[in-house]
Order: C-alpha cells, then sequence, then structure tokens
C-alpha cells in the first residue's frame, strides 16, 4: 500500500491539552535514614559494654598507645635537635593511628595524609624509613608496594581518590583488598575529598574513610570549616553510611573501623567515619598554636587523652598493674632509643642527586647549574 505523504495534524490545543504532563513518580536513590550517623560520637570505654572486650586486644592496643605517644615526642624532639625538618605530630589522636593500623589485613592499602607518620610505623614499617620524607628526603622512604602503605600525602586529601581508584581496580581483578584512607576535618573541603567520596559511592568501591577531625586545620577552627551538623553527615549526601565516634577511645575507634573495614571486604561498600579527637601539639614544629587557641581547651581535652582512657581501663578491670605499664613504657624507652641513634647517624647524600630524575633529559639551565655544582664540589675535595 502507498504511505500517505499527509504530515500527522496535532490536535487543536485545548486547556487540558496544555496542563504538564505530571513527571514520573519521583524516588530517592537510597534511603536516608540508614545512612545518617549517631546523634553522639560512639563511646566504649569506661560503659558496661567495655566489659565485653578481649583483654588481649585491650593489651595490645594499650601498648600501642604507649608506643605510638613515645614515638611522638621522639619525632617531635628531633625536629628541635635538627634531625628532623618538619613533624606533624598527632599526639592526642594516637588511638585513631593504632586502630586504623590494626583493623587492615596484609593485604589491604593504608593512604595516609602527613599527619599519620603513626600509622604507618604501627602497621610495621621502619620508623626511620617512615620519617624520611619530613626529613626533607625526596625519596618516600620506604616502598609503598611492599609494604602496602601509599606515601604520606601533603597535597591535601588527593590520597582519597587514589584509595578509591586502588579500591575499585582491586574490586575490578577480582583481589580482596580494601583501602583505608585518612583525612583531616580540613581535609573535607577540598574537591579531591568530593570526587572521592562521590566516585567511591557510586561505584561502591571497598574504601573506608577516616577523618581524624582534630578540631583545627592549623589555625581554622572546625566552625570556620563547614556548616554541616558533623563530617559524618556528609556521608549521606553520597549515598554512604556515615559513623561518628569518640576519636580518643581506641576500642570504639577499633570497633567502627573494623566494621566498615569488613562490610567493604564483603561488597557492603564505602563508609565515612568522623573521629571526634583533638591535636593536643602544634600543628607542626613550626606552628605556635597558643595564638589561636584558648589552654582551657587544651586543659578539657588532656582529662580525655587516649593513652590515659584506656590505662584506667585496664586498671579498673585488673587487666594492667604497675608493672604491667612499666614494661609496656620500657618497651616504647627501647623503640625511642633506637630511632634517636638511628637519626642522629648522617645520613649520606649525593649533592648530585639534586639534578637527578627531574627530567628524562636534562635542561640546558639545569646542566649549566650541576657543572657549577660539579666544580664546587671537585674544588672543596668532595669525593665523586
Ligand atoms: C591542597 C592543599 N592546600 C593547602 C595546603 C596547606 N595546608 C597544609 S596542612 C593544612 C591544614 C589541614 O588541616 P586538616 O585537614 O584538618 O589536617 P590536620 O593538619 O589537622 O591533621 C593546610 C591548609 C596543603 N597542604 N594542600
Amino acid at each position: 500500500m502507498k504511505k500517505s505523504s499527509t504530515p500527522v495534524q496535532e490536535p487543536p490545543a485545548t486547556a487540558a491539552s496544555r496542563r504538564p504532563t505530571p513527571p514520573p513518580a519521583w524516588q530517592p536513590r537510597t534511603a536516608a535514614a540508614p545512612l545518617l550517623p549517631d546523634t553522639e560520637p560512639y563511646r566504649v570505654l569506661g560503659t558496661p559494654a567495655a566489659a565485653a572486650a578481649d583483654p588481649a586486644l585491650l593489651l595490645r592496643l594499650y601498648g600501642e598507645l604507649v608506643r605510638g605517644r613515645r614515638f611522638n615526642a621522639q619525632a617531635t624532639a628531633l625536629t628541635k635537635q635538627g634531625r628532623l625538618a618538619v613533624y606533624p605530630s598527632s599526639t592526642g589522636q594516637e588511638a585513631c593511628e593504632i586502630a586504623a593500623a590494626q583493623v587492615l589485613r596484609e593485604q589491604d592499602w593504608l593512604f595516609p595524609s602527613y599527619r599519620d607518620s603513626l600509622a604507618a610505623v604501627a602497621r610495621g614499617l621502619d620508623p626511620v624509613e617512615v620519617l624520611s620524607l619530613l626529613r626533607g628526603d625526596r625519596h618516600t622512604g620506604y616502598d609503598p608496594y611492599e609494604h602496602r602503605v601509599a606515601p604520606l600525602s601533603t597535597p591535601l586529601a588527593t590520597q582519597l581518590p587514589h584509595a578509591v581508584g586502588l579500591a575499585h581496580a582491586a574490586r575490578l581483578k577480582g583481589d580482596d583488598v580494601v583501602a583505608l584512607a585518612l583525612v583531616g576535618d580540613g581535609g573535607t573541603s577540598e574537591g579531591d575529598f568530593h570526587e572521592a567520596m562521590n566516585f567511591a559511592a557510586v561505584w561502591q568501591a571497598p574504601v573506608v574513610f577516616l577523618v581524624q577531625n582534630n578540631g583545627f586545620a592549623i589555625s581554622v577552627p572546625l566552625a570556620k570549616q563547614t556548616a554541616a551538623p558533623s563530617l559524618a553527615h556528609k556521608a549521606v549526601g553520597y549515598g554512604m553510611p556515615g559513623r561518628l565516634v569518640d576519636g580518643n577511645d581506641v576500642l570504639a575507634v577499633h570497633t567502627v573501623l573494623g566494621e566498615a573495614v569488613e562490610r567493604a571486604r564483603r561488597g557492603g561498600g564505602p563508609t565515612l567515619v568522623e573521629a571526634v579527637t583533638y591535636r593536643m601539639e602544634a600543628h607542626t614544629n613550626a606552628d605556635d598554636a597558643t595564638r589561636y587557641r584558648d589552654d582551657s581547651e587544651v586543659a578539657a581535652w588532656r582529662a580525655h587523652d587516649p593513652v590515659r582512657l584506656l590505662e584506667r581501663e585496664l586498671r579498673e578491670r585488673g587487666v594492667l598493674d604497675d608493672e604491667g605499664a612499666g614494661k609496656a613504657a620500657q618497651a616504647a624507652d627501647e623503640m625511642a632509643a633506637g630511632l634517636r641513634e638511628r637519626m642522629n647517624a648522617d645520613p649520606v647524600l649525593d649533592p648530585m642527586d639534586l639534578f637527578a630524575h627531574v627530567y628524562a633529559e636534562q635542561t640546558s639551565q639545569l646542566r649549566e647549574q650541576a657543572e657549577m655544582l660539579r666544580a664546587e664540589l671537585d674544588a672543596a675535595g668532595e669525593p665523586r
């Protein structure tokens, strides 16, 4: 049959046909309620729930906390002795650092920031290697692939998309790997934080984000950083659960992070954990914290110290006595003495290394500068 070429005539517009067509029924992508964090940070120590905790686990965490506190003190002392260029101390945040290292299995990956040397040390890395970068060395100091610890990241939040990418790739390959990424409260204002959270949730990547909310981004207090009810609330907008935890309660952080890591491992997707803690020291040895915060605030947090909190629990339960505490302190002192000794040895450096690994093909300016330096070293009798 021959097709008609007559154009289809639109019926004349009536009042009814001009009404907009109702859109398809709107459905939320995910139900917000199960994603919302608790209204209070989750706590275990000092509550009846702590009685159920395994004493062996508590003692192990205690030993690590004491060692961690000592490591922070020693690294800070090394900056004063000119042996370390800079040290962003995690004193006061040891519970987060130790729990982060403890909840991971060997095949998992840790993505630390510059403040998380201790987490890397608690994962078993050589402290001298971990501190290489902060000593001014251009090398990371350790092999990230060997230890499954990414380099300490100084550009804020850049470690987060890396963690998501690695976790997603591992999942595509069918590898049993979870990535745990650490970031500060200030880092949550970065674009990289947003992109990492979004991709992680859309891809359901096996990644856990631990925000250590230590109250400040250098001198900027949290109130000037965000208007969100809590940083954990940010998770809801991305479609992942947010958990709020007392970051000085090592058992609480260990429990919440452990659950999040296992959830990710089972294919349940990412979690954002906000640990509420406090940076007891200045931002780094180059900062004076008395210029932007009151001593009374520091004193209030000192009363909620992560090491003392666990020690009180252990002593009340009769799991720790003076002798046990003394042994933990002695082991920590021995670690610090070894670190001091090794950091006091002058590193063997070749000044000419400055010019290596910058460009595949040296620029004429750099070649000229390298020749000048070589001539100066030769004149000073430095060995070739
Ligand atoms: C992309 C980027 N912007 C700015 C800085 C400078 N900077 C270094 S530390 C810091 C504050 C970060 O605070 P927070 O994320 O809360 O971590 P904290 O130092 O308290 O652990 C800033 C702004 C940086 N390192 N990277």
